[in-house]
């Protein structure tokens, strides 16, 4: 933020010199194109019909919207077949709209909201739009705007870490709800760690049975069935976000071997069961064939439960591998995963598996901490073909505090405000990336400190609508001196459900 950051973004002021006595629209994010055409707004009532047009997807969205809308309004707006009414609130799904994958145009006047879009993500993420232009409690006037929006990259995602500390599926159905509020469309599971195994694999039911049985500070741990997890994926993928399980290997897998200790290599010192929060000093044995085998059914498993594109393999902190060990195992994993039909994703350290290895490469170490050599290594394998998810430690970590005063999470990549975590370019972070190397940004969640939903909520809230702007918005539409008053007009909403965000420094809280 320069000088230029005390002006409202461009749309924003355009629209601001037509209706100077409307106050700006608190949306998060900030849509790409956004005007505020003047003249009275679509007032919502218990009588406003929701009217789908384009076949079953936009009916979805349609009653999705009235669910969304219900706790807020006090009733349900009535879903109507299509017909060609345009009063009302109109969804149509139209495969020649022109939005993009992603993309949806939402135009109000005093008789309707009419939102358009070529595939049902757009459509519902409009509905997320729609939803922040009501009130957060009780009916209200949908303002005249003329809204054209789609987002700046393809891949935005949360990052939840159930190993350390494991969360039940209603804690991540509530977590996949405020990724979906924000228009993220990726969720990334962190299934294990050196504290527990949380996925049921065919096969090998130690994993869950001895691997899964503790957690940070010694509680119970717990798993996800199959039918849970696939509960999930179905829960993530109406609400237009794809799952990511994620294992980590060939590091961070003492649970692992507290359940099959054959796969540590002979000689290795016994494992027991792990509750603390050190990192790097666990791995599997690399030069065992029987460690592919398991990497290979945990995969196949994997792949069996997951529609997306994406499976994680980990790949960071191997601290007691030798350089060429650990780039051997995340060239074979990266493989298997291919050979199921999948694309790996592993963190950045594992650029140094060279061609063939991940497809994305998370993109976690703090500039200022990168081990020697990271940053050439990450641009030799964007030119070899992988793409990165830029989620640097110390700008987009949720799990990091706000500042001294924070009760929970770490601060080994330094506390991060609120408007330090606004406040990047996914695109410029690293040196000398090609164009088109980035290809989304990621909000991690790690969970060594966090037990319940309401840790979650304060960690995530209020930085992860920024991360959310981050992803989606053109990046020289962003500024903090006005992102700050737009953050702040998300509070009541969070209010209104019951989240328990943390009134963090810097922002003009009302
Ligand atoms: C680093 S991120 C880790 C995680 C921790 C996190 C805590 C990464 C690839 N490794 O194991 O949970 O920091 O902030």
């Amino acid at each position: 933020p320069t000088a230029a950051g005390s002006t409202v973004s461009a749309s924003a002021a355009a629209s601001a010199e037509q209706t100077p006595a409307v106050p700006p629209l608190g949306l998060v994010p900030l849509p790409a194109q956004l005007r505020r055409t003047g003249g009275a707004g679509y007032p919502v009532t218990a009588a406003t019909p929701v009217r789908a047009r384009g076949g079953a997807a936009a009916t979805a969205v349609a009653m999705d919207l009235t669910a969304l809308l219900r706790p807020s309004l006090g009733f349900a707006l009535p879903v109507e077949g299509a017909g060609s009414a345009a009063t009302g609130i109109v969804l149509e799904l139209d495969p020649k709209a022109g939005t993009g994958p992603e993309g949806y145009r939402l135009e109000s006047g005093p008789t309707g909201v009419v939102i358009t879009a070529g595939t049902g993500a757009g459509l519902y993420h409009g509905v997320q739009t729609l939803r922040q232009l009501l009130p957060p409690k009780g009916p209200g006037t949908v303002p005249a705007v003329s809204i054209a929006d789609r987002p700046r990259y393809g891949y935005r995602s949360g990052g939840l870490d159930v190993a350390r500390h494991f969360f039940p599926v209603p804690v991540v159905k509530r977590y996949i709800d405020l990724l979906a509020q924000y228009k993220f469309n990726y969720l990334r599971l962190h299934l294990s760690d050196d504290q527990g195994w949380r996925i049921a694999v065919p096969g090998l039911p130690r994993l869950t049975g001895i691997g899964a049985s503790t957690q940070v500070g010694g509680g119970a741990g717990g798993y996800y069935t199959d039918a849970q997890y696939r509960d999930l994926v179905a829960y993530a993928a109406a609400r237009y976000i794809t799952v990511v399980p994620e294992v980590d290997l060939p590091g961070h897998s003492n649970a692992v071997l507290t359940a099959y200790p054959d796969l540590g290599c002979a000689g290795d010192a016994p494992v027991h069961p792990y509750t603390g929060t050190d990192v790097g000093f666990s791995r599997v044995c690399t030069t065992e064939e029987s460690t592919y085998t398991f990497v290979d059914q945990v995969v196949a498993a994997l792949a069996a439960m997951t529609p997306g594109r994406y499976i994680g393999i980990g790949g960071d902190e191997a601290q007691t591998l030798s350089a060429p060990a650990y780039a051997a195992f995340m060239a074979r994993a990266s493989a298997i995963v291919r050979e199921h039909g999948k694309l790996p994703l592993a963190w950045d350290e594992a650029a140094a598996a060279g061609k063939g290895g991940p497809a994305l490469l998370g993109v976690w170490h703090p500039a200022l901490q990168q081990p020697a050599g990271l940053n050439d290594r990450i641009v030799t394998a964007v030119k070899d073909g992988a793409r990165l998810v830029m989620e640097p430690a110390d700008q987009a970590y949720l799990d990091q505090k706000y500042d001294d005063s924070t009760r929970l999470g770490l601060h080994w990549a330094g506390y991060l405000s609120v408007e330090k975590s606004y406040s990047w370019d996914p695109d410029t972070y690293l040196d000398g990336l090609p164009a088109g190397a980035v290809t989304g940004i990621e909000a991690p969640m790690w969970s060594e400190t966090l037990h319940s939903e309401r840790d979650l909520d304060s960690m995530l809230l209020p930085r992860l609508p920024g991360l959310a702007e981050i992803g989606w918005t053109p990046q020289q539409e962003r500024y903090w001196d006005e992102y700050q008053q737009r953050l702040a007009d998300q509070a009541p909403y969070w209010d209104a459900q019951g989240l328990a965000y943390t009134k963090a420094d810097g922002v003009p809280w009302t």
